[in-house]
């Protein structure tokens, strides 16, 4: 077998990942691999109900099974002040039902045994009487006069909404809307989706009676977050609680919330004095641990007859589930919404969003989502091609009439976004040329001819990413800064202790690439630690592609501290001004005398010594920076995708998929291109195969990956990948964000390309997922329409 070189460029550049090593040696190690002595299993025994009254809870039969240590149901917890907890959503969760159960497969009783097959034994010996209740599945049906009240937890409450929220100049976009010459209404459903990575959630926890200390081992995107909502629960300080985030195998989002299943994990070892392990099983995750999406929208476009647009009115009615759990720290109620213009310069935008509680799994919003980015852009690049339509122009045209324009930023969008840098028109044009878009339609037009149905979808995402500046981002109240730790070591080698965690997007390798690339160590003499909140700084963790945004900045900072007090070390060796060194990547040399030099290795040696240092000057070569961003980056992306569409079958097939992105100043173009093909593939599986679908009752009907399809080899083209790079003007090394963006801008080309190849049969729209049998009913004139009660 022979062994590609690995090559490890001195900075920023292709380099295959530190982290692969262990990964593909099975060396990785995750929650589910962890083993402490004595280690106790835990499951959960969960409602066969959507919604119903839990009259009484027989646990005697489970306790006395042998191997059985503990049954825990919400009466347990009262006791304990746990059963409910804080969501991240300024709502609350029940950890375990007490009152009643409020959707299927809910957390009821909590069984701690000897393992794990004596464990879920037990839960078979649990007997509850429920008084099944009237269900409300649809957000629609939970706004109905009369609706069952699904959270009479609450004082007073006597319905199920949660929230009325608006943004942008509602006024000035009526005036602009009853001026205009043209508009188009549609409404557009952004179906309940699930992140689902391979690795469902778990976590160990061991509680140490002795130090009092609690250790966590979890599958969290966020363990600083984490910790502090744990610290807060408990009462107990920060410092006796540790966090660790070990391997994980993707998070996509669904691991940024804390989940019944963690906190039992911990009663369970403080009530038996053992490390107890929770892991769900497939089934367990698909049907109640997160869910994203689940918004129905309604979008209206005022226009020009020739195409300029001019405003956008939205109304959402927000479907979030049983407890508002949405992992969604922003401080708007519809997370980040209210992006929705998109890509264009419009004069007026305005929106309403109503949220609505329903007996269906909580959560919401994760999933690449950049906080209900997704659903914004879904909607406005849907709406651009239902304009399109209805003008008879082309979408790509369309397009380019209304792009905000290169010199217009930075741009103030309508709903107060300040859009940092772009160069909208240069990507679409890019991947047009990528596509030979003219070749396409003349193709497309002859094969109609034959009766062949092709289509081509484009769609132009704006992201905002790397939560976040104070004005939009809060946690429980914390805001948005994170840390970072760098030491280098007497020999030159380093290791920096960040605040994020990655989940497979690579941050091993990306961020010792930063270090190298300010301090010209090699990455692979710089490691990376992460995920253990004893052990790096606090920080709130990874999601809406934050990481580089933050972190990345912190990190990039961070290295410059330290190479500043390189300078002075280095003056004292050459015995010269600091100001008198020029750096070279990698080394400090005099002015003019490129030969007097010290490399970076010699001065952290020196550093370290006994060096005579300038007064004031400590020895040693670290430093640490906390890192609190002055905006969102925003990267954004032109993406084509063309299609073949049966109409007798309504299959279809995507035939090529361009993705132009521009996430500023890559650091390692390989690892972006990875989350750009994931991304793709996640915008394939949405358009055509996903679907949380739940019966009247309240039945999940989605339950496994037999039912809730995830994307394959199959289904996916070879994506072709076009780069522009528009720095961030505010980003130290000039990156942005890049995790979501393919998720977030590519469901809207694929089902544009469908809706494209079935315009012969008049349809101009139609909801995600776009199934065989979805298809054909459009063709037949028949789409599935989720029926909307706003108007
Ligand atoms: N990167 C780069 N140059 C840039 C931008 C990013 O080289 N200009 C690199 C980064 O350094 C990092 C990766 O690309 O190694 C993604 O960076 P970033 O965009 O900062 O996103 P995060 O690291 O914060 O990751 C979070 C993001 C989110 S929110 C979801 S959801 C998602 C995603 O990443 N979940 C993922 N991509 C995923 N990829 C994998 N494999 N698994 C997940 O769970
Ligand atoms: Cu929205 S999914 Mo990612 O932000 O963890």
């Amino acid at each position: 077998m022979t062994v590609t070189e690995n090559p490890t460029p001195m900075g920023f550049g292709r380099m295959h990942r530190k982290e692969d090593a262990r990964f593909v040696r099975g060396k990785g190690n995750y929650v589910d691999d962890i083993q402490l002595p004595g280690m106790l299993h835990g499951s959960f025994l969960r409602s066969p109900y959507a919604h119903a009254k839990i009259v009484s809870i027989d646990t005697s039969a489970a306790e006395a099974l042998p191997g059985v240590k503990a049954v825990i149901t919400g009466k347990t917890l009262e006791t304990l002040n746990l059963a409910w907890m804080p969501t991240l959503s300024y709502d609350t969760q029940a950890v375990l039902a007490t009152d009643k159960v409020r959707f299927q497969n809910q957390e009821v009783a909590f069984v701690v045994a000897e393992n794990h097959y004596i464990a879920r034994d037990a839960l078979e010996l649990i007997e509850v009487d429920y008084e099944p209740l009237p269900v409300v599945a649809d957000a629609k049906q939970a706004l109905a006069p009369g609706a069952p009240v699904i959270r009479d937890d609450k004082e007073g409450k006597t319905d199920n909404h949660i929230f009325d929220w608006s943004a942008g100049d509602a006024e000035k976009t009526d005036r602009v809307f009853a001026e205009s010459e043209v508009v188009v209404a549609e409404e557009v459903l952004y179906p309940r989706v699930h992140p689902s990575p391979l690795e469902t959630c778990g976590a160990v926890a061991d509680f140490d009676k002795v130090t009092g200390k609690l250790t966590i081992y979890s599958t969290t995107q966020a363990p600083h977050a984490h910790r502090t909502v744990y610290a807060l629960v408990a009462g107990l300080p920060e410092h006796k609680i540790r966090v660790i985030s070990p391997d994980i195998g993707g998070g996509f989002g669904g691991k940024v919330g804390i989940y019944p299943g963690y906190v039992l994990a911990i009663v369970g070892s403080i009530v038996t004095g053992k490390p107890v392990k929770w892991m769900e099983d497939r089934n367990e995750h698909l049907t109640a641990t997160a869910f994203a999406r689940d918004y129905h929208m309604r979008g209206e476009i005022a226009a020009t007859k020739d195409g300029k647009i001019k405003a956008l009115r939205v109304k959402v009615l927000a479907d979030h589930g049983a407890f508002n759990g949405t992992a969604q720290p922003t401080k708007f109620p519809a997370g980040f919404f209210h992006i929705f213009t998109g890509s264009y310069d419009l004069e007026a935008a305005s929106c309403d969003v109503t949220g609505v509680y329903t007996n269906k799994a909580p959560g919401g919003v994760a999933y690449a989502c950049s906080f209900r980015i997704t659903e914004a852009v879904y909607l406005v690049e849907r709406m651009i091609d239902v304009l399109a339509f209805e003008l008879k122009m082309d979408p790509a045209e369309l397009r380019m009439k209304n792009l905000i324009k290169p010199e217009q930023f930075p741009y103030t969008t309508p709903t107060g976004w300040e859009y940092d840098s772009g160069d909208y028109p240069k990507a679409l044009k890019l991947a047009m040329d990528m596509v030979e878009y003219d070749k396409l339609r003349a193709e497309q037009a002859e094969k109609l001819q034959r009766g062949e149905y092709m289509g081509i979808g484009i769609s132009f995402f704006t992201e905002g990413v790397g939560a976040g500046p104070r004005k939009h981002m809060d946690i429980l109240g914390l805001g948005m800064a994170d840390g970072a730790e760098l030491r280098v070591h007497p020999t030159g080698k380093a290791v920096l202790r960040l605040s994020v965690q990655t989940q497979g997007q690579g941050h091993e390798t990306t961020f010792a690439q930063i270090v190298a690339e300010e301090l010209g160590i090699s990455p692979d003499d710089i490691e990376v630690v992460h995920g253990d909140t004893d052990q790096t700084p606090f920080g709130l963790g990874t999601y809406g592609s934050r990481s580089t945004p933050v972190s990345g900045a912190a990190t990039a900072i961070v290295a410059r501290k330290v190479r500043d007090r390189a300078r002075i070390v280095a003056s004292a060796m050459l015995e010269v001004s600091p100001d008198d060194l020029e750096w070279e990547k990698g080394k400090f040399f005099v002015k003019g005398d490129p030969d007097q030099a010290k490399t970076i290795q010699e001065i952290a040696m020196a550093a370290h010594s006994s060096l005579e240092l300038p007064e004031g000057v400590e020895g040693h070569l670290d430093a640490t920076t906390v890192y609190n961003p002055p905006n969102l980056t925003y990267p954004f992306g032109a993406y084509i995708c063309v299609v073949d569409v049966d109409p007798a079958t309504g299959q279809v097939k995507v035939r090529r998929f361009i993705a132009v992105d521009d996430c500023g100043v890559r650091i390692n173009p390989m690892i972006v291109e990875g989350q750009v093909h994931g991304g793709l593939a996640d915008g394939i599986g949405m358009a055509l195969m996903q679907l949380m679908a739940f019966d009247e009752d309240g039945n999940h009907l989605g339950a496994s990956l037999m039912d809730y399809l995830l994307p394959t080899s199959l289904e996916c083209p070879s994506w072709e990948l076009g780069e522009t790079v528009t720095p961030s003007p505010h980003h130290p090394i000039g990156a942005k964000g890049v995790g979501e963006s393919a998720t977030v801008g590519s469901p809207a080309a694929v089902v544009n390309a469908v809706l494209d190849a079935l315009k012969p049969f008049g349809v101009r729209h139609a909801d995600m997922p776009l199934t065989p049998s979805n298809v054909w009913r459009a063709v037949q004139g028949r789409p599935i329409r989720t029926d909307l009660a706003i108007s």
